[in-house]
């Protein structure tokens, strides 16, 4: 075994309480489930799929904004940093990180999910034998520590790639960015990826895929309420719906009740009229200017990368 695996909290920190959420979301006006759901193993397999399709722009750019710009982005991160990833670094682009970057101090990635964690740790261990690799099963969105490092750092550079801060209310993603300023201290680095304004179709198209893979994501929260919480949810009752709401500048993923119907959950029951949706997730959509504004009482922000259609930003902010 990885001799870094034993370094883990063996703690699953996953919410106790997310019955209690999935009910009190469901009870409220408008209808609402934690995007958190969407990432079970098939979800997690129909994510892949989805940074794949054509419309789907995010991922891909921002991987060309890191390849293009690697020499730059290693610079900001300096040598002997901390690089520390929110979320397990499963994907192509923190290897390409590693790949570019200078003598790192070691690799950090924070997950949720302790057999993500593992999984991704074992596979990057393999290619990147040089880097010391801490994995850290936390809730990263919670307040923890950082144990006691038994070696030497520079600066601490929190890696949050893939526009995930779009998925929070602004109000919200402004004091996560700001306590992650806080854990980190001044003088810390945040490189983050965010996705940016631009035509409305565009966005849309992004979330309503020809061959439906983003459909098929949004479904299988229903599936999953079903099979492990004991909801009877009618999975041929629902279709997916994402429309870009402009005034907000959002997208907002909705799963939309094709009939009145009711749904138990031991032995209460939920009634959904024909057309009700159930909101699933916000994908905010920043301006440059809207994004700076956001971090701007915590960061300054040091450089900006976009691609050449303007469509996705990667930033590199430090904490002030
Ligand atoms: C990459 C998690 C932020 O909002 O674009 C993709 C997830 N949802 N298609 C995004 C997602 C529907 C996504 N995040």
């Amino acid at each position: 075994m990885n001799e870094s695996v034993l370094k883990l909290n063996t703690h699953d920190p996953r919410d106790d309480h997310l019955l209690e959420e999935i009910l009190s979301g469901l009870n409220q006006e408008q209808k609402e489930l934690p995007c958190k759901l969407f990432y079970d193993k098939k979800g997690s397999e129909l994510f892949d799929k989805i940074t794949a399709l054509p419309e789907y722009y995010p991922t891909r750019t921002e991987i060309e904004i890191i390849e293009s710009n690697i020499e730059e982005i290693s610079a900001c991160i300096g040598k002997n940093s901390l690089l520390v990833e929110l979320g397990s670094g499963s994907s192509i682009k923190i290897r390409l990180l590693l790949g570019g970057l200078k003598e790192i101090s070691a690799y950090v990635p924070l997950d949720i999910s302790y057999s993500h964690l593992i999984e991704s740790t074992n596979a990057l261990s393999k290619d990147f034998k040089q880097i010391k690799i801490i994995p850290l099963c936390v809730d990263y969105t919670k307040p923890f520590t950082f144990p006691d490092f038994d070696f030497e750092w520079g600066k601490i550079v929190v890696f949050y790639p893939g526009s995930t801060i779009g998925n929070f209310h602004p109000a919200y993603a402004r004091k996560f960015l700001g306590n992650v300023a806080k854990r980190t201290g001044k003088g810390s680095g945040l490189l983050i990826g965010a996705d940016l304004k631009k035509d409305k179709s565009v966005i849309e198209n992004a979330y309503n895929d020809s061959r439906g893979v983003t459909a098929e994501f949004n479904l299988n929260i229903l599936y999953r309420l079903n099979s492990e919480i004991g909801f009877n949810f009618d999975t041929d009752k629902w279709e997916h719906s994402a429309v870009y709401n402009e005034k907000e500048g959002r997208i907002e993923m909705h799963l939309v009740s094709l009939t009145a119907q009711n749904v138990s959950h031991n032995g209460t029951r939920i009634f959904f009229e024909k057309d009700e949706s159930i909101i699933t997730e916000y994908s905010y959509k920043y301006s440059l200017d809207e994004f700076e504004d956001l971090i701007k009482d915590y960061y300054r922000v040091q450089k900006v990368w976009v691609d050449s259609n303007r469509r996705f930003s990667l930033q590199y902010l430090s904490v002030i």
